[in-house]
């Protein structure tokens, strides 16, 4: 493993370029720059003092849904607010000029999409979409009658946000998608993710199983780090713009 910072090493650029596949798996630290706040750090003013992995999760919407909907409606507003940054960018660039780029997230929040990124594998769901928490189905549209959580307007059912909570199972193709992908890529990119959370946390290391190079962007060191191919620590925006920059000049 080589940690490199800032310089791009020559030989990650010659594997990006002599790749055929290339797999990318993201988490909130991709959308940091866009100002929507990690992950970890989403607590700010009214919600600093609960833990987000204690909301995110169906007891917590069990036992009071009216603040669950609640802490999705701010994160949504952050979120809508918010721009794609050069690092959603600079994974748009990279699309075209590699044989197969597949773009795996752990985000809901909807910004790779709206960078322009194609066929993106969402694992946790987007906080853009609403569901009715009875049957699961899509909830375009209901009478805002005031009341929070608002209802179903097919079965009178609380609507939830349409994400993966804690102890909930990921959507089925998404997950098989997305691991066929990491055992079947030349090079696995691990981007703005603590790499803790299963099962996406597993995916890198399915790719170096096969023998994939793993290539982890991020500030901080993460478990994955010791395990990877390269480290390049920095900021996403800063370090995936340089590497693309530079992979595309031929
Ligand atoms: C499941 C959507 C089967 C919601 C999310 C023990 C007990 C109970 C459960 C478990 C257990 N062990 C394992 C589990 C399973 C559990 C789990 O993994 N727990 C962990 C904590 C151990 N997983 C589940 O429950 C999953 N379901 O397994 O079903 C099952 C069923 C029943 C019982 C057991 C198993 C469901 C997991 C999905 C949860 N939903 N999000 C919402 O967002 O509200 S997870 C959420 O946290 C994110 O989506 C993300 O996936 C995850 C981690 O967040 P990150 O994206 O990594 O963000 P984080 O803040 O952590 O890190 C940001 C990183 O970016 C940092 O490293 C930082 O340094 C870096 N960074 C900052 N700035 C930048 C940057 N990097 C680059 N550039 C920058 N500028």
């Amino acid at each position: 493993m080589h940690t490199y910072s800032p310089q791009i090493p020559a030989s990650l650029v010659t594997a990006l370029r002599a790749a055929e596949r290339v797999a990318v798996l993201t988490g909130s630290g991709i959308s940091a720059e866009s100002g929507v706040p990690t992950f970890r750090e989403a607590q700010t003013g009214l919600w600093v003092q609960y833990d987000p992995q204690q909301l995110a999760t169906p007891e917590a919407f069990k036992n009071n849904p009216r603040l669950v909907w609640e802490w999705y409606a701010w994160r949504r507003e952050l979120v809508t607010k918010a721009k794609p940054n050069p690092g959603h960018l600079a994974l748009v660039h990279l699309e075209p000029m590699v044989p197969e780029l597949s773009l795996i997230t752990q985000n809901i929040d909807g910004l790779h999409q709206r960078a322009g990124s194609q066929g993106v594998i969402e694992l946790h769901g987007n906080i853009t979409r609403t569901r009715c928490s009875i049957d699961g189905e899509p909830v375009e549209s209901w009478n805002e009658t005031g009341e929070i959580p608002p209802r179903c307007p097919r079965c009178g059912g609380y609507l939830r946000p349409d994400v993966v909570w804690f102890g909930e199972m990921l959507p089925e193709t998404a997950l098989m998608t997305a691991i066929e992908i990491a055992e079947r890529c030349d090079i696995f990119f691990s981007i703005g993710t603590s790499a803790v959370v299963q099962p996406a946390a597993s995916l890198p290391l399915n790719a170096k199983r096969q023998g994939a190079i793993l290539v982890e962007i991020n500030p901080d060191e993460t478990p994955l780090t010791p395990l990877v191919t390269y480290s390049l620590s920095g900021q996403a925006g800063d370090i995936l713009h340089r590497l693309v920059q530079i992979a595309s000049i031929r």
